[in-house]
């Protein structure tokens, strides 16, 4: 199968498309639109929803290239029994997961506001992995799944950069995925963790994976044949 070459840093990175996944990590109104957990907690969800239309575009010519492609939802059972009560106390907040929201309980599987963005909703055979923490892998069948498509390596999307995209990228790096993030497609509330997480995974030859950009991953998803891959 012929190799793409995506432009990033800290150099540019090979990719099999057959053997490569788009996984978008987190794009729920809980934490992208306003009266979602994110803005409960007090955050400018603003920062967040920069990213939808680049995800957008990625998302639109990874299904044109017709590589496999992954979404999660962070979440709980209705009744909490997978949330640590570590995570349940954390914060000590008045309306915390599993509380009614304008958007119905946080962080509830099945509740409106659980659920992914329609700009960027599932499409037919896509799969959405339930996960129960931050990192994509922990208590999931993510691994399974890849490793059932064979897949090498991770175009890396979605919420938030510092807290959920870092948690799966290093699970993945662990575990021998090559990931490659796209900087205009994560999102964090802090200006400040947005730039050094991205610092964080490139640095010293790229400790954990490669950061790139949507118009640098549409085009080189624009090279590959769909039938090929
Ligand atoms: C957070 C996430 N920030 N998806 N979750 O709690 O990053």
């Amino acid at each position: 199968m012929a190799k793409i070459t995506i432009d990033a840093e800290p150099y540019p990175l090979e990719f099999d498309p057959a053997r490569t996944a788009l996984l978008m990590i987190d794009m729920q109104r809980d934490f992208v639109e306003a009266g979602g957990f994110g803005e409960m907690l007090g955050n400018d969800v603003s920062l967040l929803r920069s990213t939808i239309e680049p995800c957008q575009r990625v998302l639109e010519a990874a299904r044109a290239a017709g590589i496999s492609i992954i979404h999660t939802r962070e979440g709980h059972r209705a009744d909490l029994t997978d949330a640590p009560p570590s995570k349940l106390a954390r914060g000590k907040l008045e309306v915390g997961i599993g509380a009614q929201g304008p958007m119905g309980r946080v962080l509830v599987r099945g509740e409106h506001g659980h659920d992914i963005i329609p700009e960027l909703y599932p499409q037919g055979d896509e799969p959405v992995v339930d996960k129960p923490g931050k990192g994509a892998f922990y208590e999931t069948d993510l691994h399974l799944i890849l490793q059932n498509r064979s897949i090498a390596s991770l175009i890396v999307c979605g919420v938030t950069t510092e807290v959920c995209v870092h948690t799966t990228v290093r699970e993945a790096n662990d575990r021998g995925y090559e990931c490659v993030v796209l900087s205009d497609c994560v999102g964090s509330y802090f200006p400040e963790f947005q730039r050094v997480a991205l610092e964080m995974i490139k640095a010293q030859g790229g400790i954990f994976g490669w950061v790139s950009d949507s118009a640098t991953a549409v085009s080189a998803l624009g090279k590959v044949k769909p039938e090929a891959a």
